[in-house]
């Protein structure tokens, strides 16, 4: 059985390591913006879309990110929340990118969930919120969007409880809608906050209020929307669970908070709700045990890799949760996928845009490690012990295209852009056994784009991508001799990936099926395992 962990020393106690979540355009970026705000790491908010001179926001920091406002890739970011420390991850809502999105979530200890206040629970959030659920994940709701026209409170609510099948708990109550929306109740702390519609940086309004007969409301809020407000939440107590922090950690019960990220607003509580509830970090399901985040020695995995982050030094950098102890640098580590010790000497740790050398991190935290291609998604990184971090999943590859180098002479560059971008995972890579060029797989058609985006970009390669006549991609496995016969016999049809293993490329289902008729000792397999 997973156990959970409450007693913690107070340096990674403090820590409160999350992924933001949603379906596309929720508002994920913005809100993240807004935490950094919060957190005084930065000094002014910057928009998803903007125009000339405009401040842009800090995770999405790659070029086609900014040009089409929207994320396309996980971006990590540290900083301190009064006496917290918080790691938060932005993710891509769009399903083209969500295995960058599913890795993530084996990395954090909790997710918040945005909800679009004008569209409710949409197909991408349900998806989440499974994964979400699998790992029982703590969840954190927020209805975002509330300045514009939303849905009833209520609706919103029962929604999310029949779709997602989790007890949802109004930590705060929206008052007024669309035009007319002023502001919230907060249910747990008695205290109405308003907005400021005028400046859309500026801190909520905070009044405390004793109780609902307090005259101090009617002061506040106008009468009619007073009294459809205390008609609302009087029906919420009586028809709605209350909050309850040991649901909330176990991942059966959401507390919800109403606000609108753009204005600034019901980021504090939301905040707090995440520094007072927790979850701290969690242990690390991992074989052949657990890790614990109080265990002395260090223990982290790298569920992420960024290649050309700094597009002024071509950099690889791993991101590297940590699992256990407290790290410092310069440390070594071993690399357990190849027993080799590893030092770590510039470990980086991103507060807001920039990067910092990180001289100390602690279970819980996300560090950078720049490196050469030795730390790949997957790898486990240890004193000494042969743990692996195990359950961070690898897509199939559903759509396949040639990729060419638009100058035949820079088909090596392309080789080593290529296998960069396999090794960040944005793509499975396969050479083929038989003529030139390669073939890539994705997930989602999107991903092709961001690949041919960033070839250029990156390395000033413009490339052609064209429809490829293979449509699906399978890893061979089994006795040497027996496969080295398939592969003789079937060359037209192998490559092999970035690693070197042998993959089969298909044209129809009904090859796989020869496959495992002609060739019972030969396994073909859709996905590989990412930690060896
Ligand atoms: N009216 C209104 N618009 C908002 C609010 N928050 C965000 N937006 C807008 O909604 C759009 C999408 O916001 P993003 O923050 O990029 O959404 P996202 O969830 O990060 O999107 P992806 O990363 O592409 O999935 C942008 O145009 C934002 O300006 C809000 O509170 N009110
Ligand atoms: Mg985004």
């Amino acid at each position: 059985m997973f156990e959970k962990q409450t007693n913690l020393p107070p340096e990674i106690a403090r820590r409160r390591t999350f992924a933001i979540i949603s379906h596309p355009d929720a508002g994920k970026t913005t809100l993240t913006e807004k935490f950094l705000l919060y957190g005084g790491a930065i000094q002014m908010a910057g928009q998803v879309r903007v125009k000339g001179e405009a401040r842009r926001t800090r995770s999405d920091f790659m070029k086609m990110e900014q040009d089409r406002g929207i994320s396309v890739s996980a971006s990590a970011m540290s900083f301190d929340f009064q006496t917290y420390r918080f790691n938060l991850v932005d993710t891509p809502g769009h399903a083209d990118f969500s295995e960058d999105t599913y890795r993530t979530l084996t990395a954090v200890d909790a997710a918040v969930m945005v909800i679009d206040g004008a569209k409710g629970v949409e197909s991408q959030t349900q998806k989440l919120f499974e994964v979400c659920r699998m790992r029982d994940l703590p969840i954190l709701t927020f209805c975002n969007k509330m300045d514009r026209e939303s849905r009833d409170t209520f609706d919103i609510i029962d929604e999310i409880q029949e779709n997602l099948a989790i007890d949802v708990t109004p930590a705060s109550w929206p008052i007024g809608r669309g035009r007319d929306f002023i502001g919230t109740y907060d249910i747990l702390r008695d205290r109405l906050e308003l907005m400021d519609r005028a400046d859309r940086n500026k801190l909520a309004e905070s009044v405390s209020i004793n109780g609902l007969d307090d005259p101090l409301l009617a002061k506040h809020v106008p009468t009619d929307l007073l009294e459809v407000f205390l008609e609302e939440i009087e029906m919420a107590r009586e028809l709605l669970p209350k909050f309850d922090q040991q649901a909330l950690l176990e991942g059966t019960m959401t507390p919800l908070w109403f606000g609108s990220a753009i204005n600034s607003f019901g980021i504090q509580e939301l905040m707090q709700g995440i520094a007072d509830f927790g979850p701290q970090p969690q242990p690390q399901r991992a074989l052949p045990r657990q890790i614990f985040p109080d265990e002395t020695k260090v223990t982290g995995f790298v569920f992420k890799v960024q290649a050309n982050m700094d597009p002024k030094h071509r950099d690889r950098v791993a991101f590297l949760r940590l699992a256990s102890g407290h790290f410092k640098r310069g440390m070594k580590l071993t690399h357990v996928r190849t027993k080799k010790p590893m030092s770590v000497s510039n470990p980086v740790m991103f507060l807001a845009a920039d990067r910092e050398l990180a001289e100390e991190a602690f279970a819980g935290d996300i560090i950078g490690i720049p490196n050469h291609g030795q730390l790949r998604i997957g790898d486990t990184l240890t004193e000494g012990e042969l743990l692996r971090v195990s359950g961070i999943p690898s897509f199939a590859p559903e759509l396949l295209q040639n990729v060419r180098a638009g100058d035949p002479l820079k088909s090596k560059h392309l080789e080593k852009a290529l296998m960069q971008f396999a090794e960040e995972g944005a793509a499975k890579v396969f050479k083929p056994m038989i003529g030139s060029g390669y073939v890539v797989g994705v997930v989602g058609a999107l991903q092709f784009e961001v690949l041919a985006s960033r070839i250029e970009l990156e390395y000033g390669l413009p490339v052609r991508m064209e429809q490829s006549h293979f449509t699906s991609a399978r890893w061979v496995g089994g006795v040497q001799t027996k496969v080295d016969a398939f592969v003789d016999a079937n060359k037209q049809h192998m490559a092999k990936d970035h690693d070197g293993d042998i993959v089969y490329l298909t044209r129809l289902q009904w090859d796989i099926d020869r496959v495992s008729r002609d060739y019972p000792d030969v396994s073909l397999t859709a996905t590989k395992e990412m930690a060896v």
